[in-house]
């Protein structure tokens, strides 16, 4: 049921932080410059090109390792007051251990950030953006437990370094630990190589959720909020799956089970009122487990005690919303892996418009208002919510048009959220600054509302027509009305 154009107020609270994202290895370049060590994508990029698009690597990238005075001044240029950006955990500790810091990599960061500050600009700081030092990637990555210690370490190093300065304050652990999980899924997607489905898959998300939350009682412990300010949270990536057949009972249950793998996996064990995964997982993979031959479940446990630890790590939520699928029950029997576990399957429409060489990202505005209602639902309405991610992929033309369709659209759906539904938004960080490596989509896919040439040494970065559609927002902050007609017929289709 959509709204009526005019009874949607189309003005930003004052409070609303408007902003852009990137993150590390899509964006620095100087992979082995100044001591930085090794990162699981810079091997993986090394190792097995063939996996990455016109096998492309991110060894100089958009070469933000120099050119971030540019990326600021882009951020200034149109008005924003935060930035979006990741650390890269080889930079600092080059194997990722903590007897050897790189001060080279420390410095980076802090030119960066008082660079923001200058223009008081507030720094959003992604702790880990999928770049792990590739020597805890040799021990098992994320499998192995000991890397727990190893990431507190290095939050600590960033709390140490970066976190006096009083709008140093807003930290995110983890950009998307759901994704994180799919590096051991299959080749060809994400690192790191070789994969371990089924088991390195929970393994992962189960070790990420115990180290935020060392990273988050370490801040408690360490860093008293009379000092520092600091408010942390993850970045929860949420795609919102929508009914095949919206009549079938059966459909319906795939879209609570899709959320249940997706979302709830992760998001329960902090958020919760009880903590610890949902029942309901536990249940379905105890038993595909045993009915596999395996003599316990393939999902780990957590103790009564851990379950208290990390019940209650987030001030608020971090968030990156993209798009929608259709979803259905799939009762096929496959291999042991999440996807099997899970027994749904995911479908884009043919009707939707998608975007060109990203296809899994469609435009589907009212998803930005279902899954901010769904949180809102499901986890209480203390949490306020930053939007970390959020944005369309095209070829990488100036007038991007579609672009700022995608931005104008989700932000009615936002205001809506806002305003009608009374959802606690903290501001939105678009996806992203400046044209970057998209993963293994490499050059082809290009999210930035700056364009860079990949084939300039100097990397120029030029204002798309996006940027310029945000500079008007972020200087009205009001949303022109058309876009509430415009999200109604994206709907319809
Ligand atoms: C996110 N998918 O990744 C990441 O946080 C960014 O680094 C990335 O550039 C951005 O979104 C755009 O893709 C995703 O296949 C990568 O569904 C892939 C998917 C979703 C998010």
């Amino acid at each position: 049921s959509s709204i009526l154009c005019a009874e949607v107020d189309l003005t930003f609270p004052d409070d609303f932080m408007f902003g852009a994202a990137t993150a590390s290895y899509q964006i620095e370049g100087a992979w082995n410059v100044d001591g930085k060590g090794e990162s699981i994508w810079d091997h993986y990029s090394h190792n097995y090109p063939e996996y990455m698009k016109e096998n492309a690597t991110g060894d100089d990238a958009a070469k933000s390792y120099y050119k971030y005075k540019e990326d600021v001044k882009a951020l200034k240029d149109m008005g924003m007051n935060h930035y979006r950006f990741s650390i890269s955990w080889p930079r600092i500790f080059p194997t990722g251990l903590p007897n050897n810091v790189n001060e080279k990599g420390i410095k980076y960061y802090n030119n960066l950030i008082n660079e923001l500050l200058k223009y008081n600009i507030t720094p959003v700081v992604t702790m880990f953006h999928w770049d792990l030092p590739q020597y805890l990637q040799n021990l098992g990555g994320w499998t192995n437990e000991i890397i727990v210690q190893y990431f507190e370490d290095f939050a600590r190093i960033l709390y140490e370094r970066y976190g006096d300065r009083v709008s140093v304050k807003w930290w995110l652990t983890f950009n998307e630990i759901q994704n994180i999980c799919f590096g051991t899924r299959t080749k060809k997607t994400f690192a790191p190589e070789p994969v371990t489905p089924g088991i390195g898959y929970y393994l992962t998300g189960h070790n990420i959720l115990k180290a935020h939350a060392r990273a988050y009682r370490l801040y408690e412990k360490e860093f008293p909020r009379d000092k520092q300010h600091g408010k942390i949270s993850i970045a929860k990536e949420i795609m919102w799956p929508i009914a095949l057949n919206e009549s079938s009972e059966c459909d319906q249950a795939a879209v609570n089970k899709n959320l249940l793998f997706t979302s709830r996996w992760l998001l329960d064990p902090i958020f919760s009122k009880q903590g610890d995964y949902p029942q309901e997982l536990k249940d379905i993979i105890a038993n595909k487990s045993k009915e596999q031959g395996f003599k316990q479940s393939r999902l780990p446990t957590f103790t009564p005690e851990e379950v208290k630890y990390i019940r209650g790590t987030a001030d608020y939520l971090g968030l990156n919303e993209y798009t929608s699928y259709l979803v259905t029950m799939n009762e096929k029997k496959g291999n042991v892996s999440m996807a099997d576990d899970m027994g749904v399957t995911i479908y884009i429409s043919d009707t939707w418009i998608t975007s060109k060489n990203s296809a899994w990202l469609s435009m589907n505005p009212q998803s930005m208002r279902s899954v901010l209602n769904w949180f809102k639902d499901n986890y209480g309405e203390q949490y306020g919510v930053l939007i970390t991610e959020n944005g369309f992929a095209d070829g990488g033309d100036l007038d991007d048009d579609m672009r700022i369709k995608y931005y104008g659209t989700y932000f009615a759906e936002m205001l809506k959220a806002i305003h009608i539904d009374k959802v606690k938004m903290i501001g939105h960080s678009a996806w992203a600054l400046i044209d970057n490596l998209e993963w293994t989509t490499a050059y082809t896919s290009k999210f930035g509302l700056y364009h860079v040439d990949f084939k300039d040494p100097e990397r120029k970065r030029t204002p798309k027509k996006s940027s310029y559609f945000m500079k008007n927002l972020t200087s009205t902050r009001r949303l022109p009305e058309e876009y509430l007609k415009l999200s109604d017929d994206l709907a319809e289709r």
